[in-house]
């Protein structure tokens, strides 16, 4: 086969599993709609307590076809769609962003409840980040989708959690890579050290947060004591 031959091929292969992706992305849409709608709702009945919500975010997207060869090929996975749906997890994608990092666990023992999320993989950055001081929780569930043709299918989804601030600098670092696929050593580092700083950050938070609850419900208490003893006094 000629050069020009085989590139006419690739092409004609690639068209043929882009068309297998897309039939395998709506499977993938149907489960993220499914979970999406799970955890509104839980979001929803948390806001009804009236307590602190440690919801503040819920984001959501289908990879691109692109971002998917991109993995393949970073990774080592055959291009076809039995390796795509064997390998590639994280087709179908949600992200949580919490204000403070504790949430993060409060919100992964929600999760765990939800039935029909199927939390098979948990992946826990937090505790252990990965050496570039990437920070978040993975949770890899699989939702049963019922499509009318195929019957019932479990679907891969990964539901990522994690705090402002590693939100912050997961974007920043995403986009950087994105833009310089192998950055220099020194901004390596540099990255590592901001994710450091914001874990201190976080950490500094949670106590302002628990100073500023204690001092509140303190108040309340020396409150309701003083209207106690107006009332007693006015008796
Ligand atoms: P996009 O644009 O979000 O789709 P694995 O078992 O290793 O395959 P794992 O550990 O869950 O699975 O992580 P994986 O597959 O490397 O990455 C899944 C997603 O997590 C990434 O998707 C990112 O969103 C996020 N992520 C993981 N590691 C990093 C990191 O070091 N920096 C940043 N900024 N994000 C990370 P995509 O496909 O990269 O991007």
């Amino acid at each position: 086969m000629s050069m020009s031959e085989k590139i006419v091929q690739h092409g004609i292969e690639m068209e043929a599993l882009k068309l297998e992706y897309n039939k395998y992305a709506a499977e993938s849409r149907a489960a993220l709609r499914l979970t999406l709608t799970r955890i509104e709702n839980l979001k929803e009945a948390l806001e009804m307590t009236g307590q602190d919500n440690p919801f503040d975010l819920i984001e959501s997207r289908i990879k691109t076809f692109e971002s998917v060869k991109g993995k393949c090929k970073t990774r080592g996975y055959e291009l076809n769609i039995e390796s795509i749906r064997e390998n590639v997890k994280d087709v179908a994608g949600i992200r949580i962003v919490t204000k403070y990092i504790d949430d993060v666990q409060k919100l992964v023992g929600l999760l765990e409840k939800i039935p029909g999320l199927n939390i098979v993989d948990k992946k826990d950055y937090i505790t252990e980040p990965k050496p570039n001081g990437y920070s978040s929780i993975h949770l890899g569930c699989k939702v049963e989708v019922f499509t009318g043709v195929d019957g019932s299918k479990l679907v891969p989804i990964e539901i990522q959690l994690r705090s402002y601030s590693m939100n912050l600098w997961a974007t920043l670092e995403h986009d950087l890579k994105y833009k310089n696929e192998n950055p220099s050593p020194e901004v390596t580092k540099k990255f590592k050290r901001i994710a450091e700083f914001l874990r201190e950050f976080d950490e500094e938070a949670i106590a302002l947060r628990d100073y500023h609850e204690i001092s509140e419900s303190n108040l309340e208490s020396s409150t309701s004591k003083e209207n106690a003893e107006t009332i007693i006094n006015m008796v």
